[in-house]
């Protein structure tokens, strides 16, 4: 990062570039005031920050100033707010205009990271706010807002201390060993497991954090006529798949992406397992074949008009994934094997999806946070160094292999939440959010 970029002033639109009936452009930086200054009449008498005015900007559109000081603003420095009409036409025309008196136009993430260079949030907080912004159903939104918040940024603090603590005591007695006296291993032992502890809770949450940023991928198999499509739609509420009492009649795989219950879902539609003289049918039926390996979850669905079939039993058994049986056609005759549903009439869905639950287990929303491939990575390094200091005080081995581990935990600590971090890492992380952000 170069320091003069922090000097200039940047300005965006925070809100979306389609039409809409508001859009607000910000800029931000130590020009902020006077520029709006140019462009915003009547300049307000008394002014004030954080009031929000009334009046006409000079492109010719009206609407709302609001300006914060600063330090008292997102990102730390000097801010004002435009609320302008959401036109295409005004929002460029104000942009140059702000442009023409100096500032420039924001990189994507750029107010963000502004926000973390002066000390506003940390690197997770950071990615909180990006997490937040692509979340598309409640429980992403409900992580990433942890993130954003501070969930994981105080969590790794709480870390940090008892290791800095740890290894206050390991220098001191080395140092000091005449005055202070031997190390006490005891208290060391027990800090460090309290912090192995917290990791552990940590990296525990990783696989489901992941499922609820990728979306769980749910595959629909069964024979032809099962009713797998039907499932599809009733899931989805509209007829996406193609319904027939033709056997064969789907003979690609059809994904669509939705929000069961605020989780993720990825629903895969397959070909019906059967043996097809049909080239076209038999290469869905390989791709179904597929998908039971790619799934996270496969419904295996049959009629229970029918009744469960040998054919049935012997695809089954291949299928290596997380699997439940569905019995579709409930309507029509009842059944003891499987989870009875009725893509006709819509029953059974409930205990349907309660399969997704099971699979994502217990998210308790008030401390769960998202933890990424990031995070994962330092976290297990953490771990590493914990361990091994562990051991070493365990086996009574020589206290500076301790301060080596504990240095190396520490720096860890420091990078997730970006202090002292390379500047190529934050540059790359802040270039992953939208425009405006
Ligand atoms: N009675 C009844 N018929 C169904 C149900 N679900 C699907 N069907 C019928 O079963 C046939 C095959 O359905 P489809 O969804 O195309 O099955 P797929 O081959 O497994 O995709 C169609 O005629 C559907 O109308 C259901 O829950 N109850
Ligand atoms: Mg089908």
């Amino acid at each position: 990062m170069k320091l003069q970029q922090l000097k200039e002033t940047i300005v965006a639109p925070i809100t979306g570039i389609n039409k809409s009936a508001v859009a607000i452009i910000r800029i931000s930086g130590p020009d902020a005031i006077s520029i709006s200054q140019k462009i915003f009449h009547p300049w307000p008498e008394n002014f004030e920050f954080r009031k929000a005015y009334y009046g006409n900007f000079s492109n010719g559109d009206d609407g709302i100033l609001l300006c914060f000081k600063k330090n008292s603003s997102f990102t730390g420095d000097e801010t004002a707010e435009w609320n302008i009409h959401g036109s295409i036409a005004s929002i460029q025309s104000i942009l140059e205009e702000a442009c023409n008196y100096g500032a420039r136009i924001a990189k994507p993430g750029e107010f963000t990271m502004r926000a973390f260079l002066n000390g506003k949030l940390d690197l997770t907080q950071a990615e909180g706010i990006r997490d937040s912004i692509e979340s598309n159903t409640e429980y992403q939104f409900k992580l990433a807002s942890q993130l954003r918040k501070g969930t994981l940024q105080k969590e790794i603090s709480h870390i940090k201390k008892r290791l800095l603590s740890t290894l206050g005591m390991v220098e001191a007695t080395t140092d000091f060993s005449e005055e202070i006296g031997y190390l006490n291993s005891e208290q060391a032992f027990s800090l460090l497991s309290a912090a192995k502890n917290s990791l552990m809770i940590l990296l525990q949450r990783k696989q489901t954090s992941e499922l609820i940023k990728r979306g769980i991928r749910i595959a629909l198999v069964g024979r032809p006529n099962a009713g797998k499509s039907s499932i599809l739609n009733r899931c989805l509420g509209r007829e996406r798949s193609i319904v027939t009492e033709i056997a064969g009649t789907t003979r690609d795989t059809i994904e669509e992406t939705l929000d069961i219950n605020g989780i993720p879902c990825i629903l895969v539609d397959t070909a019906g397992l059967r043996t097809a003289s049909d080239i076209v049918e038999q290469i869905g039926v390989n791709r179904a074949k597929e998908e039971t390996h790619n799934a996270d979850i496969v419904w295996y669905i049959y009629d229970a008009s029918v009744g469960w079939q040998e054919e049935d039993s012997n695809a089954y058994d291949t299928i290596q994934s997380r699997k439940e049986i569905v019995a579709n056609k409930c309507d029509v005759s009842s059944t003891q094997k499987g989870i009875p549903v009725s893509a006709k009439n819509g029953t059974g869905f409930d205990n349907l999806f309660t399969t997704i639950k099971d699979l994502v287990g217990e998210i308790d929303t008030t401390s769960q946070t998202y933890i990424n491939k990031r995070h994962t990575v330092l976290l297990e390094n953490i771990l590493n160094s914990v361990n091994h200091a562990m051991y070493t005080l365990e086996h009574n081995l020589p206290s500076d292999l301790l301060a080596v581990d504990l240095q190396s935990g520490i720096r860890n600590c420091n990078e997730i939440l970006g202090v002292e971090i390379h500047p190529d890492i934050v540059e790359e992380i802040f270039s992953e959010f939208c425009i405006g952000k």
